[in-house]
């Protein structure tokens, strides 16, 4: 397609451009970061249109727009996405191609801004993607954080974490926007005062802290629509540097105080991944984008309209999990203390503007934060809060008359600590899960209550994520071969046409080019792989891929304890027959989550030993992939065979690295978890691995004090013999204590509340069995090649485009736009 706002000539000659004036280099004298600038800037040009025309647009129509309020944005790069979405990706290749520069090297310059540690970080990311294609407006508001999710290092099987510098080089892509900047204040005392002509109660806070939010904006380019909306993330500056002159000169040391709180502020995202922490730097952290990101939302509503009651008219927020709920404390301190509306009025704006998607219900990922704490940090938007709960009491109590119990279970305060899933439920006018499943044991088991109090709000929207990435730029043969057979590239923007390749299922040649196309995938994981971990694997070999964080309920021990028995097996025989295989895993751990940590570690031992040992042929290969993150994420979804998603059942509330890898035709070994289960529903069982224990079970044994290890252990001579092995030295040249506590976490009662908490001993025989019927289908190369067509045929759901349309159907109301340029 030629696309005029890529005119070759005009392009390359921006480019050289840019190279001189910010470098004062030609394009042969500058280093490849320098022309991936060069070039990112010579793109930014073209997307300041666009973003222009969308204002414009906005500001004309009036549309009503969404707030996604999160601690996290996944980004990815930008370069590569940004030239698909803009349908300018081969001419600009072809235009770089001619002076010399090759596109690919330079996108691999562009540090991956990671703001975000996993799921609920790229969801955030595909919805924006989504949102803008779709043709709604929307703002992402969130942190510019100084240093993003570590990186990863691996050294002596071990992960070390480095400093994530992303911004050291400067980044092309934001625009530090200081005329929208917004104060934040933190602690100090609230006085009341009374209105002299009115009498009317007035609050002030005195003696506080506070610093300068300013934000930096990053164009979200929709796909081939000329809209690009808006990701606002907020740096934090010192107010001296803003306000000299009301500064008080002399106070040098209230001077040093702001700068630190300035810099603290917004210095590094905790990489914690489902667990919360009760770190007040989090806290400040939260309250200080979702301040800002309020008070300048209500300030552009006012530029355009007079009535504050009527805001919920004009913009929702949505607030990804409990994070940025205190947002609902701060509107309301907004529409009382600044637009001086009463108790009734604000609170009818707020309970219509806020909504909450819950993406957990692991008990301790959920956050609780100390009373004393939260009271001294945020003096005001306590009391407000305290008020809160004083009413919502008082509507339990007439709905449940003498009914403490439920008092006690709904309170939004009680024994010391701010609930904030409960504040974001009461606040809120949607309450929604991120699947089917989840959703369900939502309304039945962790909310029951506010379901059976407040069953409108709740609903579900099972995730998705955005092809644009992960079908397009990840996997573009098979993104070329899919427009190929299906005659149309407008799978692009409605994922639903897939189903076209449906019948492809039956005609062998196209199953071969399928598969060819994964051979070639494979071959480029391999040769990463390689270069990276300097590990040869075969890339006929079946590629099984367990990529996501780790967490004990993902349960990356029970693939390795499977992998170690495999491994016994081809041992003691050595004659059965065994189609080879790579296992492949990705994960980083919180940096101080221990035993996620000697998971890692086993992982890479158990590599150590399996890999150098000559006798099996090479029939097993174990990699670790240092630094899994959004780039290379998209290398390996594509390269996957195998997609493992053996979460125990019920803990994974959605999962979206499966609905990646269905995309790109990989087949399922998973349980009935989280969106697991919409995914078999689509494809089928039979082109899926699907075992263990259901959710239900799951349940029961949770409440009933779990299930006894022992017997397994006992009865099952293959499990205890890779149980043992994690004490006996086998792994650990010779220590038999290095992995004590996994075992001990696997048996013993004392390491943990319960043993096996995670049920990976009771569901270890279902897992093998499962396996074992993979490595048969897999001979079967066109069944294999069916299966896993289907799977990408299947996928349609999926897309975030599809969830995004649910949250405006039913949740947000927006307004769609059209740009005509
Ligand atoms: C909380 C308090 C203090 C510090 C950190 C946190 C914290 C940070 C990140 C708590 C949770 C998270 C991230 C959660 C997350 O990624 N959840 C995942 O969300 C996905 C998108 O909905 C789902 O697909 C996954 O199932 C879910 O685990």
């Amino acid at each position: 397609m030629y696309n005029p706002r890529f005119e070759k000539n005009a392009f390359k000659k921006e480019v050289e451009n840019n190279v001189k004036t910010l470098f004062r280099k030609t394009v042969e004298e500058a280093n490849q970061q320098q022309l991936f600038q060069a070039v990112s800037y010579a793109v930014k040009e073209v997307i300041i249109d666009d973003w222009l025309a969308t204002q414009k647009k906005y500001d004309e129509e009036d549309p009503k727009m969404v707030y996604y309020m999160s601690m996290e944005f996944l980004m990815g790069r930008a370069l590569g996405n940004n030239l698909i979405n803009m349908t300018a990706y081969t001419e600009v290749k072809e235009a770089l191609d001619e002076m010399g520069i090759n596109l690919n090297a330079i996108e691999d310059q562009e540090p991956d801004p990671a703001l975000g540690n996993g799921g609920l970080g790229r969801l955030a990311a595909c919805f924006l993607d989504s949102l803008t294609t779709l043709g709604y407006a929307a703002y992402g508001c969130g942190i510019r954080y100084r240093y993003g999710m570590f990186k990863q290092k691996i050294e002596d099987g071990c992960q070390i974490e480095m400093p994530d510098n992303w911004l050291k080089d400067g980044n092309p892509f934001e625009l530090r926007r200081p005329e929208y900047a917004k104060e934040v204040r933190f602690g100090g005392n609230i006085r009341v005062q009374y209105d002299d002509v009115t009498g009317e109660m007035r609050f002030a806070q005195e003696n506080y802290e506070s610093v300068m939010a300013v934000p930096y904006d990053y164009p979200i380019v929709g796909y081939n629509n000329h809209v690009v909306n808006t990701l606002r993330i907020w740096d934090a500056e010192p107010i001296v540097d803003f306000e000299l002159n009301s500064f008080d000169r002399g106070d040098y040391h209230k001077a040093v105080e702001q700068q630190n709180l300035a810099k603290t502020i917004v210095e590094v995202l905790y990489p914690n991944d489902n667990h919360y922490a009760g770190k007040e730097l989090r806290l400040k952290q939260q309250y200080f984008f979702v301040s800002a990101s309020l008070q300048e939302a209500v300030d552009k509503y006012k530029r355009t309209h007079d009535d504050i009651t009527k805001l919920y008219e004009k913009m929702t927020i949505q607030m990804n999990d409990t994070h940025p709920t205190v947002a609902v404390a701060e509107l309301m301190r907004i529409l009382l203390d600044e637009e001086g509306l009463g108790w009734n009025e604000a609170w009818n704006v707020t309970t219509k503007t806020c909504a909450y998607t819950n993406h957990t219900i692991m008990a301790e990922a959920l956050e609780k934060w100390p009373i004393d704490l939260f009271s001294r940090l945020l003096p005001r938007v306590y009391q407000i809060i305290q008020e809160i709960d004083r009413r919502f009491i008082l509507q339990i109590h007439a709905q449940y008359p003498g009914n403490e119990e439920k008092v006690r279970k709904m309170a939004i305060l009680r024994d010391g600590q701010v609930k904030m899933a409960h504040l974001a439920i009461v606040a809120g006018y949607s309450v929604n899960g991120v699947a089917r499943l989840h959703t369900e044991i939502l309304k039945n088991q962790e909310l029951k209550d506010f379901y059976q109090m407040m069953p409108d709000k709740f609903n579900n929207k099972t995730n998705g994520i955005t092809q644009r990435r992960f079908l397009m730029h990840g996997n573009h043969l098979l993104a070329d071969w899919v427009t190929e057979k299906i005659g149309t590239k407008d799978w692009i923007t409605d994922l639903s046409l897939m189903k076209g390749l449906k019948p492809l299922a039956e005609d062998k040649a196209a199953l071969e080019e399928f598969m060819q196309i994964k051979f070639k995938n494979k071959e480029r994981l391999a040769a990463y792989i390689k270069e990276h971990n300097g590990v040869e694997v075969d890339p006929r070999s079946i590629f099984d891929v367990q990529v996501k964080r780790l967490h004990e309920y993902k349960r990356q021990l029970l693939n390795i304890l499977h992998v170690m028995y495999l491994y016994n097996q081809l041992k003691e025989h050595p004659e059965i027959e065994f189609y080879p295989r790579t296992f492949i895993f990705g994960a980083k751990a919180s940096a101080g989550y221990i035993r996620a940590k000697q998971i890692i570690k086993l992982i890479n031992s158990v590599a150590e030993v399996v890999n150098n040992d000559q006798s099996i042929n090479g029939k097993l290969k174990i990699v670790f992939i240092e630094d899994y993150r959004v780039s290379n994420a998209e290398w390996i979804f594509a390269a996957a065979d195998v997609s493992e998603q053996i979460s125990t059942a019920s803990k994974e509330a959605s999962g979206t690295g499966n609905m990646k890898f269905m995309l790109n035709g990989a087949l399922t070994i998973g349980t009935m978890d989280g969106a697991n289960v919409e995914i078999v529903e689509e494809v089928g069982e039979e082109n899926a691995f699907i075992f263990g224990l259901s959710s239900d079970e799951v349940i029961n044994y949770e409440q009933h004090g779990g299930y006894n290890p022992m017997d397994i252990y006992n009865s099952d001579p293959d499990v205890r013999r890779v149980v043992d092995q994690l004490v006996d030295g086998t792994y650990a040249h010779g220590n038999r204590e290095m992995y004590r506590d996994l075992y001990n976490s696997l048996l013993n009662t004392k390491s943990s509340s319960r043993a096996d908490m995670y049920f990976i001993l009771k569901d270890f025989r279902a897992y093998a069995e499962a396996q074992k019927k993979v490595g048969e289908a897999y001979k079967d190369t066109e069944s294999w090649a069916k299966k896993a067509l289907l799977n990408t045929a299947c996928c349609g759901k999926f897309s975030s485009d599809r969830t995004i349309q649910e949250y405006i159907d039913d949740i947000w109301k927006l307004d769609k736009v059209e740009i005509n340029l």
